[in-house]
């Protein structure tokens, strides 16, 4: 399959009124067409989240401002908002491991995995049966294949596909589903 980029295929799949409609919410709720931190924080509802919840939100702004200038832009936002509502696995896990690798040295480490893990659970809550602590050192001797304590893509993406619970907990990392409703719904109810 297409490995290379993630973002431009996913924009084409959208249907042109979607985008339409897409685009009329992002104008409503961001009148100047660039996206600030700030504001991505307030658009989603989120506000009073601890250090690690907040760490990872600024991380998932920083994967979705593709051209690094400080701002998600309407076409970064449709093609975020595509990844999201119908992006393919594999292009949905590439884009886990770039939002987990927070360092962007091509790897997952442990303690990048763990801070994602408690930011997940901050956020969306996540029913794990035991601690993130060991939930992560769980995934380690699952899918750190060669063992050298860091996770590679290829390792990640083998591993998420092997292993169903990693699987559902990282489906809440992008799970913003309850987010996507909540833009639909709040025009309606104001
Ligand atoms: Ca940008
Ligand atoms: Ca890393
Ligand atoms: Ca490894």
């Amino acid at each position: 399959g297409t490995m290379g980029n993630a973002s431009g295929s996913t924009v084409d799949d959208m249907q042109a009124v979607e985008i339409h409609h897409w685009y009329k919410k992002f104008m409503t709720e961001c009148p100047s067409g660039q996206l600030t931190l700030h504001e991505f924080k307030q658009f989603f509802g989120l506000r009073g989240l601890d250090p690690e919840a907040n760490a990872y939100i600024e991380q998932m702004f920083r994967t979705f401002d593709m051209n690094k200038d400080g701002y998600i832009d309407f076409m970064e936002y449709v093609a975020a908002l595509s990844l999201v509502l119908r992006g393919k696995m594999e292009q949905k896990l590439r884009w886990y491991f770039k939002l987990y690798d927070a360092d962007g040295n091509g790897c997952i480490d442990r303690y990048e995995l763990l801070n994602i893990i408690k930011a997940i659970q901050a956020i969306n809550g996540c029913n794990l049966e035991m601690s993130v602590e060991e939930f992560t050192n769980r995934v380690f001797e699952k899918i750190d294949v060669n063992g050298d304590g860091e996770l590679s893509l290829d390792e990640f993406v083998e591993g998420a596909r092997k292993d169903e619970e990693f699987m559902e907990v990282m489906m809440k990392s992008l799970d913003l589903t309850h987010i996507v409703a909540m833009i639909h719904s709040r025009r309606h109810s104001v």
